[in-house]
């Protein structure tokens, strides 16, 4: 994904992480402030000293002065740690609460992204960009900003005290600042792009590792490990490889500043001892001088390190926008309001549609269901029955011809309402690692009773099933050895569609993974539930479909055929053929039995 990311400038970067501070904006700026009081706090200590060694000390007596010094010391220590610890507690409130709004709000965009976004989005990425891109921006606003700020005030105060005392000293004492800046900057531009690859390879690697705890079956299954392994140590060594090169560069600036920075140091520490021989300066100033001096040069080298670290901030920064930048679908949009529910009634009028342009994979459909009716999907896998059902809830709009529900184009309705309307079992249901209860009732919309949770689990062939486990319906899906095989996932699927009641029944696949026996037990579930429904089903058995009102066989996108089983089933073609095969298979079945 990152490939196709566009870039925005680093201002308008900025000005966005101007705006995500909306709300905090006075708590942060109150930070600042007493980030300013402290840095205050301190230079006025070194100034203090001053006064005391040049003008106290000389008229009083010893024991006097130092006492004065001690107690003004610690008042202002006092003060410098009353305001740091304020402007710490500022900075976490800020921190903490920006980001728990990002996570929000990231989480609520996620949810809200189109079904298109999701197919192509990895998992491990965008887990990744909910967590530690969120982090590296609290560290942004809760680090780097404020140490930015701090060290700049540091600065400013400092070099403006320097330069009241001697502004020849003042002047020396700074010359390698430029120089510190510009290295740091060039060092910041490189760093920057080396920490993006970094986190890229970190990405990849959240990807590999939950692709391969997600399909930790197949790799099983295959025997696929030593190679799951080494693409695992593969990607692993890239990020090693990164990261150590990241750290090879902070290796050489850290000790290259440190040496460069002391040598500023001593050199200002000799040209102030002379100046206090020529007296030049007073011997106050001169320590004031070693005291102040500290606090502009060696935060300065750190001002690298913070534009380096802010710097990644910023690429996260740009990493969630992207995401935030992906267009919502709208699930309340819609240019008709529909009141109470659909009867049902749809027609495909030369529809077609394509996943990605140019590449259509439905061509020209065309049929009409009236309320009630039932419509079979027939046809090889890949011939686009799962799609032509995807577009009826609106989970991918139809790209030409027109569908329309009830006489009105489906794309007029809002999502949110046509997915009420809508019933769906899907090929492979997914179940929450909640209860079995709380997966059933899923998305009813309403407070359902224990009572309605068992009649649906009755007519869905499942209740017996459930109270076998430990903690009947309360028991955890995936928890504690209770696993469910596929056909009771699905069941537990259709428990939860008959819960919801819909207008518009889909099954796809919905009998795929369960024996004939257990069959024809949902089946008659199905048909309960399908009773005044519009209803399409999917299913690979010729008994499953042969009562449907219509019979569509699909082949690669297009019906090639359509009607009753009466009439298909005399017909040469694909529907004969499946008919004739599983006619054959069934009475093999049967003679082998016999003959056992
Ligand atoms: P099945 O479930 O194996 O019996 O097969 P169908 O009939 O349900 O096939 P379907 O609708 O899943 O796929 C039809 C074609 O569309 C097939 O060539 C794969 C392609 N396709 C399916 N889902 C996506 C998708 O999310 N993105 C893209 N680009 N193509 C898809
Ligand atoms: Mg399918």
């Amino acid at each position: 994904m990152s490939n196709t990311d566009e870039k925005k400038p680093i201002s308008e970067r900025l000005r966005g992480l101007w705006h995500m501070l909306s709300g905090y904006r006075l708590l942060y700026v109150g930070a600042l402030i007493a980030v300013a009081f402290a840095a205050v706090a301190k230079t006025s200590s070194f100034l203090v000293l001053r006064y005391m060694i040049d003008e106290v000390l000389l008229r009083d007596e010893i024991g006097r002065a130092v006492l004065l010094i001690a107690l003004s010391f610690i008042g202002l220590a006092l003060i410098e740690g009353f305001f740091t610890f304020l402007g710490g507690r500022l900075t976490a409130r800020t921190a903490e609460g920006i980001t728990r709004q990002l996570r929000d709000q990231l989480f609520d965009h996620l949810q809200r992204l189109s079904f298109s976004f999701h197919s192509k989005a990895q998992t491990g990425d965008l887990i990744q960009r909910v967590t530690s891109d969120v982090a590296a921006i609290q560290r942004f606003f809760g680090e780097q900003v404020i140490e930015l700020g701090r060290i700049l005030l540091l600065f400013g105060i400092n070099f403006t005290a320097l330069l009241l005392l001697n502004v020849e000293l003042a002047l020396v004492s700074v010359i390698i600042v430029p120089v510190l800046s510009i290295v740091s900057f060039f060092f910041f531009r490189k760093i920057s792009q080396l920490y993006e690859q970094y986190q890229e390879q970190d990405a990849r690697l959240s990807t590999v590792l939950q692709e391969n705890l997600s399909g930790v079956r197949v790799v099983k299954a295959f025997a696929r490990q030593d190679y799951e392994q080494d693409k695992f140590e593969r990607e692993n060594h890239s990020l090693f490889v990164r990261g150590r090169d990241l750290l090879k560069l902070h290796a050489y600036y850290w000790p290259v500043t440190d040496i460069v920075a002391n040598l500023q140091i001593i050199a200002g520490f000799g040209v102030g001892a002379l100046m206090v021989i020529n007296g030049t300066i007073t011997v106050g100033t001169y320590l004031a001088y070693a005291g102040m001096i500290m606090w502009i040069i060696h935060p300065m080298r750190g001002l690298g390190r913070l534009i380096v670290q802010a710097s990644t901030g910023l690429v996260s920064y740009q990493r969630i926008l992207n995401i935030l930048g992906e267009p919502q679908e709208s699930l309340t949009e819609g240019s008709v309001e529909p009141q109470g529910d659909v009867r049902g009634e749809l027609v495909f009028d030369h529809a077609g549609f394509e996943y990605e342009e140019g590449q259509e994979v439905l061509h020209d459909i065309s049929f009409r269901v009236k309320p009630g009716q039932v419509i079979a999907l027939l046809g090889s896998t890949g011939s686009g029955k799962t799609t032509l059902m995807n577009l009826l809830p609106r989970f991918f709009d139809y790209t030409s011809g027109r569908i329309t529900l009830d006489g009105i184009d489906l794309k007029a309705y809002p999502r949110k309402y046509l997915r009420r309307q809508i019933g769906i079992v899907e090929q492979e249901p997914f179940l929450f690692s909640r209860s079995i209860r709380e997966n059933i009732s899923y998305g009813v919309g309403r407070d359902v009773s224990e009572d309605e949770v068992i009649e649906a689990a009755q007519a869905a062939a499942i209740h017996d099933v459930i109270e076998t486990f430990p903690e009947g319906y309360k028991t955890v899906v995936g928890e504690r050895g209770v696993t469910l095989s596929g056909g009771q996932k699905q069941r537990v699927a259709v428990a939860r569609t008959l819960l919801k009641n819909p207008r518009i029944l889909l099954l796809d696949d919905a009998t795929s993974s369960v024996d004939t026996e257990t069959e024809a037990e949902i089946r008659q579930a199905l048909d309960r539930l399908m009773e005044a429904r519009t209803t399409f089903i999917i299913a690979h058995r010729i008994q499953s479909v042969m009562n449907a009102d219509l019979i569509l066989v699909l082949d690669k996108g297009r019906i090639v055929q359509r009607g009753t089983h009466d009439t298909l089933v005399n017909q040469p073609g694909i529907y004969q053929q499946i008919y004739d095969l599983q006619a054959r298979v069934e009475l093999e079945l049967e003679r082998e039995i016999a003959g056992v």
